[in-house]
């Protein structure tokens, strides 16, 4: 969106302003204005004309120039309403040198999950992708995905229903998965080029279109969710921990459904069994084995009925 058209959106935002006043705050003429408000009704905002000028009444739900609308947080927001997957999108602007990028669809026809499977995305559902250049080292990265997972528990939290983390990283209500997390990155061995974290959310999605064992937002909340409001809060959140990274840690721990219990970690071909006892830096997790203490980096963790 144009700084001029954004510009006007933002001062209707606040308070209704009439044709003459934003051509003089904007330094445009009035059939600019004119022009600019047109496009914006377009977009699906609803501008009153009154006695007192322009009233923004309602902005649309989702859609680019709302999703940045009050957004706290220096991310340039893309959307698009079918993808194959946002990480692909954010990938290739990755490859164009793009960063602070987040890109948002309402659907996704090849949405990823780790290891090669498959993430559902169906319409109603919230798929964002995050592409930053963080100043880290590759093996340090692992805390950006943890740090999106507790923004996006907070966010969920903030709704009134109580998350839970499994590790590595799904958000879960009860023993069902309503959020997943793919980060993907390029670098050196010292030095990362760009990170790609990627965040699917089970907003409003049909629940019995959803593979078994997950839920959403709105099945859990009994409220259909306002997803503009649920990307811009994860993003802040998840742009909060970034800056406060020694904050993702505890804010896991405080979440975590895995810590605690009997785990059956998956880990490349090896299995280990044991209690889960602690996440450390940068999200491996550590566990009580009889063979003695083991931690483990990455892999798939099932939670186990608890001793016999
Ligand atoms: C994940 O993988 O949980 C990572 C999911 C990341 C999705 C986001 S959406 C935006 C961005 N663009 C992408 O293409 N991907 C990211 P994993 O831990 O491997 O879990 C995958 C497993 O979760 C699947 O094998 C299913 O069992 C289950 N699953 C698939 N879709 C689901 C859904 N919508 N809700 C809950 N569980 C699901």
């Amino acid at each position: 969106m144009s700084a001029t058209r954004r510009a006007i959106l933002e001062r209707l935002a606040a308070e209704p302003h009439t044709g003459p006043e934003l051509a003089d705050e904007c330094g445009i003429s009035r059939v600019a204005v004119w022009k600019h408000v047109e496009t914006l009704r377009e977009q699906g905002f609803e501008i009153e004309s009154s006695p007192d000028g322009y009233r923004l009444e309602a902005i649309p739900e989702f859609e680019e120039a709302a999703l940045t609308l009050g957004l706290e947080a220096p991310y340039d927001v893309q959307y698009r309403e079918r993808v194959e997957s946002t990480n692909d999108v954010a990938r290739s602007l990755a490859t164009e040198g793009a960063e602070d990028v987040v890109v948002v669809a309402e659907q996704q026809t090849a949405g990823r999950g780790r290891m090669g499977r498959s993430w559902s995305s169906e319409p109603g559902g919230v798929y964002l992708s995050a592409l930053v250049r963080p100043a880290m080292a590759p093996r340090d990265v692992p805390l950006l995905t943890l740090a999106a997972a507790v923004a996006t528990a907070d966010t969920i939290a903030a709704m009134g229903v109580a998350p839970e983390i499994k590790w590595p990283n799904d958000v879960m209500i009860g023993s069902k998965k309503v959020a997943g997390i793919l980060t993907e990155m390029e670098g050196e061995p010292d030095r990362v080029r760009w990170v790609v974290v990627g965040i699917g959310v089970n907003a409003n999605t049909d629940v019995t279109r959803l593979p078994a064992g997950a839920t959403s937002l709105r099945a859990e909340t009994g409220d259909t969710v306002d997803r503009r409001r649920l990307v811009q809060a994860i993003i802040e959140a998840f742009e909060r921990y970034r800056r406060a990274p020694e904050d993702v840690l505890p804010a896991w721990r405080a979440y975590a459904r895995t810590l605690g219990r009997r785990v059956r970690v998956t880990t490349g071909g090896d299995e280990i069994v044991g209690r889960a006892v602690d996440i450390v830096h940068p999200g491996s997790l550590t566990i009580d084995t009889p063979d003695g203490e083991v931690t483990v980096h990455a892999g798939d963790c099932e939670h186990l009925r608890p001793d016999p």
